[in-house]
């Protein structure tokens, strides 16, 4: 048998599998928990363009169900992919017969979320804590206690820390931000955003971390007084609640928001793609059952209109900084064009003296540089926008690890990762308040 008619029949069997699958998906939702047992990721690394061309052929094949972790880059830079149980064979098939390398990342998803789910359960058997003094950074929270987290640390500061609804998610749950700010009004500010695709969950707990430490550093610290005595700091800790919620309780690998698309029956769009920046471009899909969906028009999920209303109102933002997981990366624009930005010296000698403060804690290696030269192709993303909008520090992070846990970051990694993180912030907030504009 060809390898054509081999791929053929194979096909067949997906769709018919594909059928499966949404009943698979109808069960999940009335039982719960969509479980991911013999779930693997596979590193996949391409010897060339006509690898590389049929690795981004499978984000295409719907029938694969394949997640794409890391996307496509170019040769020799690893692609994972999440790959379902029942497309496995399928998928290594696919690979084999075009002589694709792959490796397997990880053995069994589920044996991996069953360890987490573990860890966080053995914390919240830990009374509630009633001050942020008590709350436990090393462990991953839900968005209830990250909510009530806010509110402590508002109640506890008051005169320096509040709380603003920029808007509500699609499921009506507030948008919350957190001002960091000793007087003033309308001061020159920076925006520091964490969790807009809800399963980097690092994320959420660095950002976390990073508020309890802006109040405890304020006024010990001399370099970061010396910035909030002239800026203030925003900081929106869940910026995708409703896929936060989700990954919590129906299916911890949700990216996207949870807006139904009318006339398909998957949900949700990507908020890294949905921004007025090259919007609809390539590197991003105009299918809605993509994880990179791009949305029906710029700025249709209300958990990006709600930034770009607050960010239009606001006019005064000098740094804007998007923090993603994972990878290790620090990033500025553009991603959607190859034409550099006119800062580009400039935001590159920055990223540079970024990481290098972060990796002189625990030696964290980090790649830096605009996001189509680094990471790849990729349309309607936030900082371009923001950059457009002229805030000249844009960056974007992509986190911890560079694969080896991948979203599923262990819990006993957060502190390190957001102390090694907070180095790279202060380097971009110093140089902020030293260079006006
Ligand atoms: O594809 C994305 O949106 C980013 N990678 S992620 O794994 N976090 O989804 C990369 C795009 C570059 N832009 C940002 N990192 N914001
Ligand atoms: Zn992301």
């Amino acid at each position: 048998m060809g390898t054509k008619t081999l791929l053929a029949l194979l096909f067949t069997l997906l769709v018919m599998m594909r059928g499966l699958l949404a009943l698979t998906a109808l069960f999940v939702a009335v039982l719960g928990k969509e479980t991911f047992e013999g779930h693997q990721v596979l590193r996949i690394v391409a010897k060339d363009e006509a690898q590389l061309a049929l690795i981004k052929d499978l984000e295409d094949m719907i029938e694969f169900d394949v997640d794409f972790w890391m996307g496509v880059t170019d040769v020799a830079s690893p692609v994972d992919i999440r790959v379902p149980f029942e497309s496995l064979q399928s998928v290594k098939i696919y690979l084999e017969t075009q002589d694709v390398e792959y490796s397997i990342m990880i053995e069994d998803l589920q044996l991996m979320l069953d360890q987490e789910q573990q860890q966080m359960e053995s914390g919240a058997r830990v009374a509630q804590p009633r001050n942020t003094d008590s709350f436990d950074f090393s462990r991953y929270h839900t968005i209830e206690e990250i909510y009530s987290f806010q509110d402590m640390l508002v109640a506890e500061n008051p005169n320096f820390v509040s709380k603003i609804v920029i808007g509500q998610s699609y499921q009506g749950r507030p948008l919350n931000i957190l001002k960091f700010s000793t007087g003033g009004t309308n001061r020159p500010a920076i925006w520091i955003d964490t969790g807009i695709h809800s399963r980097e969950w690092v994320t959420q707990a660095s950002g976390t971390w990073f508020a309890k430490k802006i109040v405890t550093d304020y006024g010990t610290d001399a370099a970061l007084t010396a910035i909030l005595n002239k800026m203030d700091i925003y900081l929106e800790i869940v910026t995708n609640p409703d896929g936060f919620y989700y990954t919590h309780n129906s299916n911890r690998m949700w990216r996207k928001t949870r807006k139904p698309n009318p006339g398909s029956s998957c949900v949700g769009v990507d908020p890294n793609r949905n921004w007025d920046a090259g919007f609809g471009g390539s590197g991003a899909s105009n299918n809605p059952c993509s994880e990179t969906y791009h949305g029906p028009s710029a700025h249709s999920e209300s958990e990006v209109k709600s930034i770009v209303d607050f960010v239009k109102a606001h006019g005064n933002l000098k740094a804007f900084i998007s923090i993603h997981s994972y990878s290790q990366m620090l990033l500025y624009p553009y991603g959607y064009t190859r034409t550099p930005v006119k800062d580009q010296a400039e935001l590159h000698d920055l990223a540079k003296k970024a990481i290098t403060d972060l990796a002189s804690l625990y030696g964290t290696r980090y790649r830096y540089g605009s996001i189509i030269n680094t990471i790849y192709q990729a349309s309607g993303g936030t900082i371009d926008w923001t950059y457009n909008q002229g805030i000249k520090y844009s960056y974007t992070f992509e986190l911890r690890d560079t694969g080896r846990y991948g979203f599923i970051l262990p819990a006993n990694q957060i502190i390190p990762t957001a102390k090694e993180t907070w180095l790279a912030l202060m380097a971009i907030m110093d140089h902020t308040f030293k260079n006006p504009y």
